[in-house]
């Protein structure tokens, strides 16, 4: 097994949402770290690679220098701040992973993820963030469309915005599909990847391997209901896409935020699912969420959860370490084993309740 391939489980431990915001603080003593965050202390900075507070730098039990990543990444220690904390963990993972590591790494992969959910002004717009794993570059295609469903206010001429994990630097704008100048590429997709109206967004690019964020709002500040679509399109790459979570609004019945996702493949698959209420500032969070996941048709409900603690296997979740466990007792999340298929995760509030929730689908092996 070559070295990367040894490095992946502990790589898709090491992810986790809140993390990959993560921006370089001045290391305290009162705070919590997650795996993945950055801070200063002295005169160096560190990347947390265990979960701590109250240890301060250098500490290799709970920090790695900067310096250290640097050498991992074979690059010039100065231009390691300016990558994303993916990168820098991945590449540390790869040197640290023990040679006998036998953990099976299930070939199949997730090829696509979509998202219905709403659009707000704002702070309150739809943002999906998306991680792709590997040594290689992958061609993805990305689709922000006016919600087609019946019995909801859609976001009519949706923009997006396509950029770095830090929110630094935009990499990709586009308002309408048809203005790409590699637009016959995306008609050559076929099916259901060009979008449906004209004044629908996509962009069909080429990302190396890190995470991202995808804007979706309004390109005239409306506000309603959008499909936020992340696919790998990349018949030769060995990367995958192995993360994907959207934050957006909630509401009742038919309004609620319901994420797609479809697992290619032979092998099966585990995926952790969760839907927690949103931590942004200024937005109405989804308190008490509830979790749904059923067959892409939406006649079988496979899985259900509400508070994550509830789960027989609630102890493989904590296991999953960083910060995969919900931040609230009352978030939902599922840890299951799934065939190559395509499925449908719904979340809503538990009690009728309506807002901001962030749902995130995992490959974990
Ligand atoms: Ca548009
Ligand atoms: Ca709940």
């Amino acid at each position: 097994m070559s070295l990367i391939k040894n490095a992946l489980p502990i790589v898709f431990v090491f992810f986790s949402i809140t993390n990959l915001y993560a921006q370089p603080t001045i290391w305290n003593s009162a705070t919590s770290y997650n795996i993945g965050d950055l801070v200063v202390s002295g005169e160096s900075t560190y990347i947390a690679i265990s979960e701590s507070s109250n240890q301060e730098p250098p500490n290799a039990t709970y920090w790695t220098d900067l310096s250290v990543a640097a050498s991992a990444l074979g690059v010039p220690e100065e231009t390691v701040p300016t990558l994303d904390t993916t990168t820098i963990l991945d590449s540390l993972s790869a040197l640290e992973s023990p040679d006998d590591n036998t953990t099976s790494v299930s070939s199949s992969k997730i090829i696509n993820i979509s998202t219905n959910g709403y659009s707000e002004a704002g702070a309150q717009k739809m943002s999906a963030g998306f991680i792709i794993s590997g040594t290689e570059n992958l061609k993805v295609y990305i689709k922000a469309e006016k919600s087609q469903e019946a019995g909801i206010t859609p976001l009519t001429n949706p923009k997006l915005q396509v950029w770095n994990i830090s929110r630094t630097s935009m990499l990709y704008e586009n308002d309408n599909w048809g203005t790409n100048s590699n637009v016959s590429e995306i008609n050559v997709l076929g099916g259901s990847y060009p979008p449906i109206e004209s004044t629908d967004a996509a962009v069909l690019v080429t990302l190396a391997p890190g995470a991202y964020l995808v804007d979706v709002f309004g390109a005239a500040g409306n506000t309603g209901k959008a499909l936020v679509a992340v696919n790998n399109v990349d018949s030769t790459s060995s990367s995958q896409l192995i993360n994907i979570s959207t934050n957006g609004y909630a509401y009742t019945g038919a309004q609620k935020m319901s994420a797609g996702f479809i697992i290619s493949g032979t092998e099966d698959v585990k995926v952790y699912i969760k839907a927690e209420k949103s931590q942004e500032a200024g937005i109405t969070p989804l308190t008490n969420p509830k979790l749904q996941i059923w067959n892409i048709s939406r006649t079988t409900m496979l899985y259900e959860n509400d508070n994550w603690g509830t789960n027989s296997n609630v102890s493989e979740i904590n296991a999953l370490g960083g910060s995969y466990p919900p931040i609230e007792a009352t978030d939902a999340a599922v840890l299951v084993t799934l065939s190559p298929g395509a499925y449908l995760a719904d979340v809503f509030g538990a009690s009728g309740n309506v807002g901001k929730a962030l749902v995130a689908i995992n490959k974990v092996n």
